[in-house]
């Protein structure tokens, strides 16, 4: 069964987390143009994110998730709370949600985490994960160290759930090659970040849209802790502190309020821009209907190339 089927939407595409970005004003926007819209949690506390969710609720009549970041410090209330809310779709980041699951699927939600490992798929397959998003390291934030090329051949045969690819995926190709690879459908963020409806600064959009192949990099590997971020003056001089050997603290005080920096403050100096790999695949800035209605249709056109060779 295709992704749309699955969740009944029009396209078999879900659009990523997306710390301090993905409100419910904008998930919303993007379950009305036919993909799955997700809020997400960030560092954001319980009682905040039930407001996003409601707006959400107010804004459309499709389905949509929630992301909820398993480092969020109020992990344990927004858990309890997205159940309460009955959210329909939730998927989760950076760690195991094993614990909530059970709790999760007596509310009826589609329980569908984000791995980066054959092992953690393997792992939520037997605790009753209804999908598992294979996510590779092309992707923006917080990565995993396999790439989606790699990942997602060997999630299919590891697990009877459907897959989802995500990481590295902006195009009708990049779509097709996830089709090919075995998954069910794709999620995508970093090319949702340049829409019109995304709230993140100008400044963000308009980096992003100067941005090259190899315009990221990524921080925090010796805190086991990865992050995919446009290269600029605070990634450079991380990366410098984490090879003299600065300590824990001293690298998360460097960063600390750095997203909210990049996404509120526009600061492309010193804030966290976080990006995939795909970011010099972005040209424009246009509506989500438009990015998905084109993604789609070059999908379907590609394939249909394929099919001819
Ligand atoms: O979670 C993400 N991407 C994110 S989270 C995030 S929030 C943030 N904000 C500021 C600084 C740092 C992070 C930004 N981007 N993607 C999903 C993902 N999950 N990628 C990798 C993983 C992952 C990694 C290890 C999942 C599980 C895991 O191990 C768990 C285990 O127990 O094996």
């Amino acid at each position: 069964m295709r992704l749309d089927e699955f969740l009944g939407i029009k396209y078999p595409i879900m659009q990523g987390g997306m710390a301090n970005i993905a409100t419910g004003k904008f998930a919303a926007a993007v379950s009305n143009a036919g993909a799955l819209g997700i809020i997400a949690s960030g560092g954001m506390p319980a009682e905040a994110l039930r407001k996003e969710i409601q707006e959400c609720k107010q804004l459309t009549d499709k389905p949509f998730g929630v992301n909820l970041m398993l480092m969020n410090p109020d992990v344990e209330n927004i858990a309890k709370m997205v159940a309460e809310e009955k959210v329909p779709v939730i998927t989760t980041g950076a760690g195991s949600p094993g614990r909530y699951m059970e709790m999760w699927k007596a509310s009826g939600a589609k329980l569908i985490p984000v791995v980066a490992s054959v092992a953690l798929a393997r792992k939520l397959e037997k605790e009753g994960a209804d999908a598992v998003i294979a996510e590779g390291g092309e992707s923006g934030g917080h990565v995993g160290e396999m790439t989606t090329m790699a990942l997602v051949p060997q999630v299919v045969d590891a697990v009877e759930l459907p897959v989802i690819a995500a990481g590295g995926i902006a195009d009708g190709r990049q779509m097709a090659a996830a089709f090919a690879l075995g998954a069910i459908g794709v999620q995508i963020g970093t090319c949702l970040l340049v829409s019109e409806e995304c709230p993140v600064h100008e400044n963000y959009k308009k980096a992003l849209i100067k941005s090259r192949d190899n315009s990221t990099i990524v921080t925090g590997r010796s805190l086991g802790a990865p992050v995919r971020i446009l290269k600029n003056k605070m990634g450079r001089e991380y990366l410098k502190m984490e090879q003299k050997g600065a300590s824990k603290e001293e690298l998360e005080q460097f960063t600390l309020g750095g997203l909210r920096r990049a996404v509120v403050d526009g600061d492309m100096d010193m804030g966290s821009v976080m990006s995939g790999q795909v970011c010099g695949q972005l040209k424009e800035i246009r509506p989500i209907a438009q990015i998905l209605e084109e993604l789609y249709s070059s999908y379907q056109t590609c394939i249909s190339g394929l099919a001819k060779s």
